[in-house]
């Protein structure tokens, strides 16, 4: 493996709904998701966040745990309706509490704070009114984020605005399998717009009010191939790469929609305002990719993902590393990139403790593989600046419920014991030896 800057932040990441329990304790108000797991049939376990790994009160210890894995950063998420219950109106003191402690305590600990705004948590008031497709949310989400960064700002490196905004509208909004589950692919694409105009809002009052955090937005990307060389299959990939891709890198780079994709959707493309894109389009101080494998197109059936004889994550994910080496070259060819993180990268397999151990080869190779593809990427040129593991520990993964485990320390949820798997020690280990190059390098 290539020696990484020694400026390069390694990481570990979670989001608020994931982790932190809690779900209407000291004033927080309900969000889309905790409305969600109340629909029969949504989660696969039929669970919820009521406790998930109950972080909101063991976050001095997990903060501790998070320490002793050696990293630079901590990447959490802010849940909106705990420190603004309704979306709107007042604020919840007791909810701004919680971050001050948890920020204050990553600063204790030697932990650089990089706060996400929305993790999907959309406060339940604000779905009453149309949620994400009525343009009022996103002046309630840029004063939401103004107030975060005016109690927080001075202590986070770095504020990220939307977590995944293509989930949040086409699972969300468009398949349904995500909160708030609504089915059209006009609401989506609306729901996108406001997202994406709400980021570039958000930028440009932050700074107006003079927070001197990072600013970015963080996207989950894909290279998309298709399923085979038929001009078919290659026109289904082109499209797939633009709704899934382009549709998000344009706008916030190029203040521009894909012309394709706008052809594509015809009567369902978004209202825009005069001056939406250019308020889109704010300069980025990062930005956050998340990477978990690669995407396959076709015009026919769907692709058969056992055919590629690849390895298969619990999720159903194709293990394909070398995806992101691709990926990221080919932004860096075809953009004007700004720094990039990789937010999130991991995998989701079953794991058990024996011995007091739990041996998670396959996910430990996934990191170590997907680490070396991005070092493969940036001997090439491409500027990475960091890398954050999904996740910290196994936690509440949306529609799959408690099943599906992503983390790198292993939560018993009868005890809410946290475990450290073998991934975790290789990443410990791993990350010394960075620190051991770095002093090398400083010499
Ligand atoms: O758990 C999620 C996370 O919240 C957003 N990115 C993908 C992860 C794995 O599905």
């Amino acid at each position: 493996m290539p020696d990484f800057p020694k400026n390069f932040i390694w990481g570990v990441a979670t989001s608020a709904f994931q982790i932190e329990g809690a779900a209407s304790v000291d004033g927080k108000g309900p969000s889309i998701w905790d409305d969600f797991c109340r629909i029969p049939g949504a989660i696969a376990d039929a669970s919820d966040g009521t406790e998930a790994c109950d972080h909101y009160h063991r976050w001095a210890t997990d903060l501790d745990l998070i320490a002793d894995l050696g990293v630079d950063a901590y990447r959490f998420s802010v849940s909106w309706p705990r420190v603004q219950p309704l979306g709107s109106g007042a604020f919840n003191e007791a909810g701004f509490a919680f971050y001050e402690r948890l920020v204050d305590g990553m600063l204790a600990r030697g932990l650089k704070p990089y706060l996400t705004l929305n993790h999907w948590d959309l406060p339940s008031a604000l779905q009453a009114t149309g949620g994400w497709e009525n343009r009022d949310t996103v002046q309630h989400f840029v004063d939401y984020a103004c107030e975060v960064a005016r109690r927080l700002g001075d202590r986070v490196v770095s504020i990220c605005t939307h977590n995944e905004p293509w989930v949040i509208a086409v699972l969300g909004n468009e398949i349904g399998n995500f909160a708030p589950g609504i089915k059209s692919r006009a609401v989506m694409l609306q729901v996108a717009h406001h997202l994406l105009l709400s980021h570039g809002l958000t930028l440009t009052a932050l700074r107006a009010q003079g927070c001197k955090s990072e600013l970015g937005i963080v996207l989950n990307l894909a290279p998309i191939h298709a399923a085979t060389d038929s001009a078919e299959d290659r026109a289904a990939a082109r499209l797939s790469d633009g709704t899934g891709l382009r549709w998000y890198v344009d706008p916030l780079i190029k203040g521009c929609y894909p012309a394709d994709v706008l052809g594509h959707v015809g009567a369902d493309a978004p209202k825009v305002l005069p001056g939406d894109m250019e308020k889109i389009a704010q300069p980025l101080d990062f930005m956050g990719i998340n990477y978990y494998m690669r995407s396959v197109a076709g015009a026919g059936v769907p692709w058969d993902i056992k055919s590629s004889g690849r390895e298969i994550t619990d999720m159903g994910w194709e293990v394909y590393p070398e995806g992101l080496t691709e990926l990221l070259l080919r932004l860096h060819r075809e953009y004007p990139m700004p720094p990039i993180f990789i937010t999130e990268n991991g995998a989701a397999f079953p794991d058990e403790v024996v011995d007091g151990r739990v041996h998670d080869v396959r996910r430990q190779a996934y990191i170590e593989n997907h680490i070396a593809a991005v070092a493969q990427a940036m001997v090439q040129g491409v500027r990475v600046d960091g890398y954050f593991v999904w996740s910290l520990m196994d936690n509440f993964e949306w529609a799959s419920g408690y099943a599906k485990r992503f983390g790198i320390v292993r939560v018993d949820y009868d005890t809410q014991q946290r475990t450290l798997k073998d991934s975790a020690l290789w990443y410990r280990d791993f990350l010394r030896q960075q620190r051991v190059q770095r002093l090398a390098l400083a010499a």
